[in-house]
């Protein structure tokens, strides 16, 4: 045993590995991403991308039927994609230990929205293990691979951002060393779910839940710290922490599983203090659940939104403590953007000036919706922006002048774009569905896709050739398209709306930060510049406006990649070395 200093993430991953898992599978997604990329470092486990949380899972399902361990992550809303195969592994349990991490992101640091992935427990009937920190989260995630293959089950262990990126100190243990799997013997009452099959392990499923259930109640790992019986809190994950920042006093049940919930250790706890409240981010989860039991739980306002904070928990008890929001008050803001180079902008700059209605997706090219671009008119899910385009115009849209064109990235084009693609192919619809194709899932962290064919074990395999899938479909109008060729850009953008078929355009360049080499910054002649704005309206981060209106470049940020070039008319913008010269900056 030693210790050290490890994320949430990293601890996940350390427990898995020391449990014997044999596989990791998974989809990127802050803030779960590292935990395979860490996996992938340890010793003796294959880890790989699956295009979507639903084929990760699905693969794992294989792995178990197989035998052995595996280790599955996704964030929170890729368990929405996933739940299909979640409910029925549910019927069919496990072979080897299924365990799946989920990071819930509350406060939506980086997510569409904000889900407690908690509900999945008693919606699926699988069980939940809840760490509070780093030590818990490598601890957890060994007794989830015990829980699961004792009761035969698959089970969720649920971060949250700050669990899964926050570090704290882990003891470190050895890796069980387990056998190979037996050759696969076939069960098909316990793997095929026809429905006379399902019928028998819905039953079956019930038992292993009540099994479970009392094994929570005799050797479970929730923990009762009595302090002070005047206020006894209910919590779990995180917000045990800062309930015992907030409230030191207080006596605390911390709920580790909260799926099945230790009802009688609940009410028993219940019964010990004068007034019991509950704390907990995201959905009022264990509140409804106690007070279904028939627990009185005092009404205290916890904000329902949003992330907890030691400082908003004090509050709401009536308490202070200092906010840890004075501290960020003072950082300068730093707003989202697209990076100096990337090759989504020139596709946003081309879509504001053909005004089109633009449902689109979510990558780095969202931030083509801010300003100045201001180019995207819907962001709902991943894979949305194709199925919504061919809605827009089932609804009539798009006849009025205003083109529907749908953008989406490459990853997220293989995540759950292709099904909408073959969607409006099949349905003879129409429109511009746009692929950027920037060689990698960048906004995650740069991750390899089917699309590129970098795996997570670093081989390079096979690519999806795009033209080559929607000419299958039986498209008709596919074009591949440089996007740093802004003439081109414009041009092909004019040129497909304007059909009355569905088309595809290809965007096809590497990430600005794939690129290691800088290409030889620009810098603006004072002389030349018209202060015209031009250059200004694309956005990037290197160039900005000086008092006198012109426009200037930081040649310390600027890569460039020459798309502001060739949006100045009237060439003022010149190789940093020539601008020197001529006086410029
Ligand atoms: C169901 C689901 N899984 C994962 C994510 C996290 N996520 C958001 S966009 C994205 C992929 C973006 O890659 P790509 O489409 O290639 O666009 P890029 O960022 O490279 O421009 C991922 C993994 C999510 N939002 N939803």
């Amino acid at each position: 045993m030693s210790r050290t200093l490890l994320s949430g993430n990293e601890a996940v991953a350390r427990g898995a590995w020391e449990a014997g898992v044999s596989v990791g599978v998974g989809y990127p997604g802050t803030p779960s991403t590292e935990t395979l990329e860490n996996l992938t470092r340890m010793s003796d486990v294959h880890c790989e991308w699956a295009p979507n949380e639903k084929v990760a899972l699905e693969v794992a399902a294989g792995v178990s039927m197989g035998g052995a361990r595996v280790l599955v992550t996704m964030k929170h809303v890729g368990m929405n994609v996933a739940a299909d195969p979640l409910f029925t592994l549910a019927y069919t349990g496990v072979g080897g230990g299924i365990v799946i991490l989920i990071a819930d992101d509350p406060g939506m640091h980086s997510s569409q929205n904000e889900q407690d992935s908690r509900n999945w427990g008693p919606f699926a009937h699988v069980p939940v293990l809840e760490p509070a920190d780093s030590h818990e989260a490598l601890e957890f995630t060994k007794s989830a691979f015990e829980i699961s293959e004792r009761f035969d089950v698959p089970v969720i262990v649920r971060s949250t951002t700050r669990i899964s990126h926050s570090k704290g100190l882990v003891e470190v243990g050895e890796r069980v060393l387990s056998e190979a799997p037996a050759p696969f013997l076939s069960d098909p009452a316990k793997w095929v779910m026809l429905p006379s099959n399902a019928r028998c392990r819905c039953t079956s499923l019930n038992e292993r839940i009540d099994r479970l259930a009392k094994w929570n109640a005799t050797d479970g790992p929730d923990r009762v710290e009595m302090g002070s019986t005047e206020l006894g809190i209910v919590t779990s994950g995180v917000c045990y922490e800062y309930v015992r920042e907030a409230l030191p006093n207080a006596s605390v049940y911390k709920v580790v599983m909260s799926y099945p919930l230790n009802e009688r250790a609940l009410v028993e706890f219940a019964a010990s203090v004068d007034r019991l409240a509950v704390v907990e981010e995201a959905d009022p989860y264990l509140k409804t659940h106690l007070r279904a039991m028939g627990i009185d739980v005092a009404d205290v306002s916890v904000p329902i939104e949003g992330e907890l904070s030691p400082a908003k928990v004090a509050a709401a008890f009536g308490g202070t403590l200092p906010s840890t929001r004075a501290l960020i008050a003072d950082l300068p803001p730093r707003p989202p953007l697209m990076c100096p180079g990337c090759p989504h902008r020139s596709v946003f700059h081309a879509l504001r000036k053909a005004k089109a209605i633009v449902t689109g997706d979510i990558g780095c090219y969202t931030l083509g919706a801010l300003p100045p671009l201001s180019a995207m008119d819907s962001c709902v899910c991943m894979g949305a922006g194709i199925g919504m385009a061919h809605g827009m115009a089932l609804a009539g849209q798009g006849k009025a002048g205003r083109p529907i064109v749908a953008v989406i990235g490459d990853s997220t084009f293989a995540h759950s774009g292709i099904t909408g693609l073959a969607h409006i192919a099949y349905n003879g619809g129409a429109g511009t569905v746009l692929i950027l194709d920037n060689r990698i899932t960048a906004m995650t962290g740069h991750q390899g896709n089917p699309m590129m064919g970098l795996t997570l074990m670093g081989e390079q395999n096979r690519q999806i050739d795009i033209e080559a899938l929607c000419a299958s479909m039986g498209i008709d109008h596919v074009r591949t398209v440089d996007p740093h060729d802004l003439e081109a850009v414009g041009s092909t953008i004019a040129e497909e709306i304007g059909r009355d078929q569905l088309s595809v355009i290809v965007f096809c360049a590497p990430c600005a930060l794939l690129i290691r080499e800088k290409e030889q910054p620009y810098a603006v002649d004072e002389e030349a510049c018209t202060a015209c704005g031009a250059c200004i309206k694309l956005g990037c981060p290197a160039i900005s406006k000086t008092s006198t209106g012109i426009a200037a470049t930081d040649i310390t940020v600027c890569v460039g990649c020459g798309d502001c070039v060739q949006v100045c008319k009237f060439d003022a913008i010149v190789p940093a070395g020539e601008a020197c010269e001529i006086g410029g900056v």
